[in-house]
This record gives structure tokens, sequence and C-alpha cells, in this order.
């Protein structure tokens, strides 16, 4: 049976298969909802000091503190990129975050957004309404599907993929494979760019060691950039990109006053600078 990590003493542990020997914990005020899904056990707390979070089979996804460092980064570093995306698909990542980020782009006139669990959707619009906002966006296809099995099926589609995906345990699993990475690439247009949640270079190095060498195999540009979380084991997360064309580790496009006056991590500055890495980071995806 699965540890869904229970509240102890008003806190919330999260005890993750992948980082053995560590956990991360929240004080927790309240529960607001927890259920099973068809795919997973979905829990939204409401926190002491780091608002509602969003927790998928005990796993962290998301905290409203400092949500908006993942779902900026993820999003815009592959779109600033790109010299016109117009066609985007968000793979996974219900909650909405990433598709409220794809859509303060003018350039963009078709996302189509694949998650294979409509009830991470559901409880996301009715308990985190400032993530879940752009389901409304008329450039938006909603399709529940497994993302590997939907993105099989898409040839010379799209300027930009990004895949939001939970930890490669559960049904996040098939999205660090080969196979599913062979699929992105078919799926890309001509100078298309993906993006994907690339694991911990700290913690995860066998996940994100691997993710790099797919993108090695596969596209002839690839990047690794890092994102500060607090509320990820470690305090960041890793992008793992790859490239058709475009280079990645510049924007190639004016971020407008309007978008950036929005934001609160982006800007030029720190894409640039979210691919400088540890030096034992470097070292080690160099030899991959
Ligand atoms: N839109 C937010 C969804 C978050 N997807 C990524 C979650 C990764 C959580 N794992 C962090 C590292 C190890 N437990």
């Amino acid at each position: 049976m699965k540890n869904y990590n229970k509240i102890k003493h008003g806190w919330f542990s999260e005890i993750c298969p992948i980082c053995p020997g560590m956990s991360l914990s929240l004080e927790i005020e309240e529960v607001l909802y927890s259920k099973k899904s068809q795919f997973q056990q979905i829990d939204i707390y409401k926190t002491k000091n780091h608002g509602k979070i969003l927790v998928l089979d005990g796993i962290i996804q998301l905290t409203e503190s400092d949500e908006f460092a993942y779902q900026e980064m993820l999003a815009h570093i592959p779109l600033f990129a790109h010299p016109n995306p117009e066609n985007v698909l968000v793979i996974g990542g219900g909650d909405g975050g990433i598709l409220r980020e794809v859509g303060r782009h003018d350039s963009v006139r078709k996302i189509d957004f694949c998650e294979i669990d409509e009830d991470v959707i559901k409880v996301s619009k009715q308990f985190l309404p400032d993530l879940a906002c752009g389901f409304d966006d008329p450039r938006v296809t909603v399709h529940i599907a497994d993302g590997n099995a939907y993105v099989r099926e898409k040839i010379n589609r799209y300027d930009v993929i990004i895949v939001d995906s939970s930890d490669p345990i559960g049904p996040g699993e098939v999205l660090f494979k080969r196979p599913f990475y062979k699929g992105l690439k078919a799926a890309l247009r001509h100078n298309g760019i993906i993006a994907t949640q690339g694991e911990s270079f700290f913690l995860h190095k066998e996940w994100a060691v691997n993710l790099v060498k797919i993108t090695k195999e596969l596209f002839a540009v690839r990047a690794y950039a890092y994102i500060l979380v607090p509320t990820y084991p470690g305090g960041h997360i890793g992008i793992c990109l790859g490239s058709l064309g475009p280079g990645l580790k510049k924007p190639c496009r004016h971020i407008s006053e309007n978008i950036q006056s929005r934001l609160k991590y982006y800007s030029p500055k720190i894409h640039e600078a979210s691919f400088v890495l540890p030096y034992f980071a470097q070292k080690m995806f160099e030899a991959v």
C-alpha cells in the first residue's frame, strides 16, 4: 500500500521515493480536499505560511507561495527562445499554471492541453483559481488523454511543447523515457523546441542525467536550466530542453512591458543565468 504521507501533529511531510532519507514538511491549517481519482490520490491543503498546496500521491506539486517560479520559467524559457511560437502543446500540469503563462504570449494562436487526470483540472478550478485561470481561453483545447499516446499521433504540428510532469513514479513515469521524447521530436515543426520538467541535479542525478542523455541523442541543440523553488526538495528543480534550430540560452524576442510587469521570476537576465550550472552539474552533464 502506498504511503500518502499522512499529516502528523499539524504538519504534512512529503516522503518522496526518489529523495531517500529526507523529507520536506509544511504546517497545515486545514484539509480542503482529499480523494483518490482513477489515477492518483489528490489532496489540497491550506498551509499556515505557503497558501494552498496541491499534493498528488503524497508529493507536493505546487504551493501558492512559490508556484510562479516553476510555471514562469518552464513556460517562458522555451517560448522566448522561439522566434514565433504559434502552436503550443502542454502535456501535464492539470493545475493550469503553465497554461496561464503560455496564454500571455500574443503570438500563440493555438494551445493543445493534454492531461491524463481530469480530476486534477476540476479540483484546481475549484481550489486554485489563480492557477486554473486559462482554461476558458478560446485558443485552448483540452484533451483528457495519456500524453505519451497523444503525442505519438502528432507529426510536425507544434512550435513549442512543454511537459509539466509529476515525478517518474506513477502516471508520470512514461514521460521520462526515450520513446516519449522521440514522439515529442516528431511532433515538432521546423525550429521547434521542447521543455520538460528535469528533476534535480543534486538529488535525482540518475533521472536528470538520463534526460540529458536522451536530449543529446535526439537534438543537435539542447541545454539544462534550473529554477529556485523553495518547496521542492533541495529548493530547486531542473528544466531539460531540446531544439530543432533556435538557440536556447538567450531569449530571441523582446519581452513587452505588458508581460514583464505581470511576472515575478522570469526576466531576460534570469533566462540566461538559469543555464549557468554549478561546476559539478556542468561536468556531470558534459560527461553524458
Ligand atoms: N504545474 C505544477 C506541477 C508540478 N510538476 C512538477 C512537480 C515535481 C515535484 N517533484 C519535485 C521533486 C521530487 N519530489
